[in-house]
C-alpha cells in the first residue's frame, strides 16, 4: 500500500515537472517574443532618429524684431562632380514646404519661414546622365521668452 502510494507521488511528481516545463517553454517564447518587439522598436526609433539627425536643423536667430521670422538658408551643389570630366548642369527642386527657390547653377537659396523643407539637387553630364541628392532641412521659431510683470504698490505723499 505505501510502495503504491510512493508510485502515485511519484506519478504526481512528474506530471507536476511536466507542467512546470511546460510553463518555462512558455514563459520563455513569451519572453523572446518581448525581445524581438523591443528589439522592432527599438530598431524602429534608432531609423526615425537617423531621419531626424540627417535632417540640416537651423533656429531663426532672436533679434528683437517680430518682423523678422526667416533666414535665407544657402543651399550648395558645388561637390558634385562627373566622373569623366563632363560638364554638369544642376536643377533644384523643392518636393515639400512653402518656399521659392533662386538658384543659379550649383548654389541656390531660399527664405525660410519655421517648418521643414525637402529640397532635391539633380546634376546631368552632357549625355543626359544624372543623379540625384535630397537634404531635409529644418527652420525653428525665433525662441522668445515672456516678460516678467512686476508691480509694486506705494503710499504717495
Ligand atoms: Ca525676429
Ligand atoms: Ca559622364
Amino acid at each position: 500500500m505505501e510502495r503504491i502510494a510512493t508510485i502515485l507521488l511519484l506519478a504526481a511528481a512528474a506530471v507536476g515537472l511536466g507542467y512546470g516545463y511546460m510553463d518555462a517553454v512558455e514563459r520563455q517564447a513569451a519572453q523572446d517574443a518581448a525581445d524581438s518587439a523591443a528589439q522592432e522598436l527599438a530598431a524602429a526609433e534608432a531609423a526615425a532618429q537617423a531621419v531626424e539627425d540627417a535632417k540640416a536643423k537651423f533656429v531663426i536667430p532672436h533679434d528683437s524684431d517680430e518682423n523678422t521670422t526667416a533666414i535665407v538658408v544657402a543651399l550648395d551643389g558645388s561637390g558634385s562632380s562627373d566622373a569623366d570630366g563632363d560638364a554638369i548642369t544642376y536643377s533644384w527642386t523643392l518636393l515639400s514646404g512653402d518656399a521659392e527657390l533662386i538658384d543659379s547653377s550649383n548654389i541656390a537659396t531660399f527664405t525660410a519661414e519655421p517648418g521643414e523643407y525637402t529640397i532635391q539637387l539633380t546634376v546631368t553630364d552632357v549625355y543626359g546622365s544624372s543623379s540625384s541628392e535630397e537634404k531635409t532641412v529644418a527652420v525653428a521659431t525665433e525662441p522668445n521668452n515672456a516678460p516678467e510683470a512686476v508691480l509694486e504698490v506705494y503710499q504717495e505723499d
